[in-house]
């Protein structure tokens, strides 16, 4: 039986790199800015429908740069239910990590749990989407401009989606998001930051490369967080082809809700209709009555070759840098402590087949494959 993993990256045709490839060598202009750099950059805000796009080499130096960019300090309110690259860019700038609980379907940070979290400390909100599945954007930002916080979106998950406004990455002040490998739309390893005007994706541009903005000229303790060319290259291809790779994971997304929406105490993630999804992830909550628990549901799948993974459990808030912290206490986070115990994200990605996933939905009801 083969194996089948959570996800599997989608890759362009090798024949359509090859030119591409010919190029690169032939210039010999392998990264800083180059011509398909550029060229990515300037599809994806087409794509997207945004102003500025700023490229990163993962989108956790991304995070960390946008931080800097606003000049974050002192306390930020964040979420424990997310991968850790979230929290960690936060420490990575020396700031202070402020968990607030989650919302009980959406999964993303409570709004209405924000404003009991602010001290006189606070200079912002990261929110995530989490699964590609939105944060209450208008509760959120209203509490930022009440307080006067800025707010950044880490959309890791959330390439593509919309929202009745358009693309879901132009809330808060900055949006970063991922193409790593195991997400929606990849670049091998890579990331971007969503600007707002020309003066924000000027900062990170030049954040991202040392702080140059030119030869004499560094305004910044910048990083080295560049896209290279050849990662830009496999961008462009695969921004071509985003389209039919979500369509095709939106497939699979309906096959596992008219599969297991009746599966008593398994529980699914509402669709909001005004959403136009990416389908990033199937997440499952096993609940009491189910017919094993979660953790027995993970090894249950393994023995039949299918790698779901617990996305996202532990908890941010368990791992040891941040949980002495008071706000990482499971009394101030019910709903995530009992999230994270629950859920498992089930294989999907444009190229599982029918029968493939027949054979998850199988092992999920407890049958054999
Ligand atoms: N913020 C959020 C909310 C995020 O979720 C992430 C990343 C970030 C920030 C940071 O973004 P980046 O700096 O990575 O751009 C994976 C990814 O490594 C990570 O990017 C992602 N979130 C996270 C949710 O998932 P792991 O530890 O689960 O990866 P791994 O290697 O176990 O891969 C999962 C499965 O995918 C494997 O079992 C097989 C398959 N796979 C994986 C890779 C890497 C492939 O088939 N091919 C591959 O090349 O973290």
């Amino acid at each position: 039986m083969e194996p089948l993993y959570v996800t599997r990256p989608q890759l362009p045709l090798l024949e359509d790199l090859r030119p591409m490839l010919e190029d690169i060598w032939s210039s010999r202009v392998l990264t800083n800015g180059g011509k398909y750099h550029q060229r990515f950059e300037a599809a994806l805000a087409t794509h997207l429908g945004v102003q500025h796009v700023s490229l990163f080499a993962n989108a956790t130096i991304a995070l960390v740069t946008a931080l800097q960019a606003l000049r974050i300090t002192g306390e930020v309110i964040t979420t424990p239910y997310s991968f850790v690259a979230t929290a960690h860019s936060l420490l990575w700038n020396g700031i202070r990590p402020i968990f607030v609980d989650i919302d009980e379907e959406s999964l993303n940070i409570d709004p209405a749990k924000i404003e009991a979290a602010i001290t006189p400390q606070t200079t912002a909100i990261l929110a995530v989407h989490c699964y590609g599945r939105p944060c209450n954007v208008e509760a959120i930002q209203k509490i930022a401009d009440t307080y006067g916080l800025k707010l950044i979106y880490d959309a890791a998950h959330a390439f593509g989606v919309q929202d009745s406004g358009g693309s879901l990455l132009r809330h808060g002040d900055l949006s970063i998001v991922s193409f790593h490998a195991t997400k929606v739309m990849n670049t091998f390893e890579g990331g971007a930051i969503i600007c707002p005007d020309r003066r924000s994706k000027e900062r990170i541009d030049h954040l991202k490369n040392f702080g140059f903005v030119d030869e004499v000229t560094v305004v910044a303790p910048g990083i080295n967080g560049k896209m290279n060319e050849l990662q830009s290259a496999i961008g462009v291809l695969q921004l071509a082809g985003i389209g039919d790779a979500i369509s095709a994971r939106q497939r699979v997304s309906l096959r596992y809700q008219e599969q297991l929406s009746a599966v008593a105490g398994l529980k699914l993630l509402e669709n909001d209709p005004a959403i136009e999804s990416n389908y990033a992830y199937f997440p499952v909550l096993v609940e009491r009555d189910f017919w094993c628990g979660r953790d027995e549901l993970y090894e249950h799948l393994k023995r039949f070759n299918i790698f779901a993974r617990r996305y996202f459990y532990p908890l941010i808030t368990a791992f040891p840098m941040y949980r002495g912290l008071p706000s990482s206490g499971s009394a101030n986070l019910p709903v995530a402590t009992r999230k994270a115990d629950q859920v498992l994200c089930l294989p999907l990605y444009p190229e599982l087949s029918i029968s493939d996933q027949d054979r998850v939905i199988a092992a999920v009801k407890g049958g054999r494959v």
